[in-house]
């Protein structure tokens, strides 16, 4: 199943007059459009291997059909993605869901399709066939050193996985922790943590960067060893320059203040990434901008406002990585993607038409109103014909859902691998 320029041309062609009709009245209303135009153009999120199939819950799991069977189908689908929105240019493997066989021949197939290879993703929070010692209790911090020797080898073959596919980071994500009060010292899980870390700083590659993603609850629900982004912090300062602290928006107890985190984070030059998805409740992952669009409309503004992405551009070794974790259960995988990247490119599109100057003298005046009235006139712009402009230039689709059912690439996709092909890993 492909995307191809004559199935693009074809979408575009009769939406094109609306669309600079609605173009034209936008860029008469704001200022530095071109500038704003060709940030969003450069601007790439990448998607993880494993929102390509159906999430679930731990209630059940109701697969949509044509799922990809393998690693090579989910770089097919992030291709089809990259083909209808021309953002979506970077693929996160997840090992072992996605051990590629060939390492040339996957970076090959994904160089085709104009995808790199974003962070890799390591996981000892379940136990893997055949694995000696059980993750039951822990990984990295785990009271027994042979369990956390299992658990840094893992990581380090990781490592290994993404040289091979031209990756240059590691996401450590833990669900280490305890489910009740007096289960486990605290400093001790700390100081096995860390020090498990250290060995699996030392295994990076000079020009790789380890990414360490905290989570407030779940699996564990009295205490999490990577809690929150004060642990991370602490974690990523006592590691070295290579490491940083990652954003998952799911990851924090109801009403954070991500927002102010990621100022803080990024001023210590310490915010690594971050893992887009939205809730409500807890980590609930949810399409992106699905439930709080102005929670990440703030977030952008911190990154704009601390030059965080435009920085990346001019230098991609320190760039800060973009990826979406959502996955869920009604929507088709495809569809919801498509949907999270116009949410992120809106906000970003949005943060950009932020009256700075005048914010900052609002600020240092105290003026609480007009610090107000300015976020808000950028957050309300409907800002959805620069983005759609960004696309077109890019050589995407107008209307990326829209193209996606009129060719219907699902059906395409069931026709290929079947109506029960399954995701793997999940
Ligand atoms: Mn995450």
């Amino acid at each position: 199943m492909k995307i191809t320029q004559q199935h693009i041309e074809a979408h575009n062609q009769p939406r094109i007059a609306q669309h600079k009709k609605r173009l034209d009245f936008l860029t008469s209303e704001i200022t530095g459009e071109r500038e704003i135009l060709q940030k969003l153009m450069d601007f790439q999120v990448a998607i993880p291997s494993w929102a390509l199939g159906t999430g679930g819950t731990r209630f059940g799991r109701f697969p949509g059909g044509g799922e990809p069977r393998s690693l090579e189908e989910k770089i097919e689908d992030v291709g089809l993605l990259h083909a209808l929105n021309r953002a979506s240019g970077a693929i996160s493997l997840h090992i072992p869901w996605d051990i590629p066989k060939d390492g040339k021949a996957i970076q090959e197939l994904a160089a085709s399709h104009g995808l790199k290879f974003d962070a890799v993703n390591s996981n000892t929070f379940q136990d893997q066939q055949n694995q000696a010692l059980s993750y039951k209790f822990g990984s990295l911090q785990h009271v027994d050193k042979a369990v956390r020797r299992q658990a840094i080898e893992h990581n380090v073959e990781v490592i290994k996985h993404g040289v091979a596919l031209g990756s240059e980071s590691l996401t450590v994500w833990l669900s280490d922790g305890s489910c009740f009060p007096g289960q486990l010292n605290f400093r001790r899980a700390f100081q096995n943590t860390l020090e498990s870390l250290q060995e699996i700083y030392a295994a990076l590659p000079s020009h790789w960067r380890m990414f360490i993603e905290y989570k407030a609850f779940e699996p564990n629900f009295y205490s999490m060893t990577v809690g929150d982004w004060g642990q991370s912090l602490l974690y990523s300062q006592k590691l070295g320059p290579q490491a940083y602290t990652l954003v998952d928006l799911g990851h924090h107890l109801p009403n954070a203040n991500i927002e102010q985190i990621v100022a803080l984070l990024l001023m210590e030059g310490k915010l690594g990434g971050f893992h887009f998805n939205d809730s409500k409740y807890g980590d609930d992952d949810l399409t992106v901008g699905s439930i709080r669009p102005y929670q990440l409309f703030l977030i952008f503004n911190e990154l704009v406002e601390g030059g965080a992405l435009e920085s990346a551009i001019r230098n991609p070794q320190s760039a800060i990585a973009l990826m979406i974790d959502a996955s869920h259960n009604v929507k088709d995988p495809l569809e919801d993607l498509l949907q999270s990247v116009e949410a992120i490119m809106i906000a970003y599109a949005q943060a950009l038409l932020v009256d700075r100057i005048a914010l900052n003298v609002a600020q240092l005046e105290n003026d609480t109103v007009r610090c107000q009235e300015l976020l808000q006139a950028a957050y309300r712009t409907d800002v959805r014909a620069l983005v759609a402009e960004a696309r077109l230039r890019g050589g995407g689709a107008l209307e990326p859902i829209g193209l996606f059912r009129e060719v219907n690439v699902r059906r395409g996709l069931i026709g290929e691998r079947g109506e029960r092909g399954m995701a793997t890993g999940l």
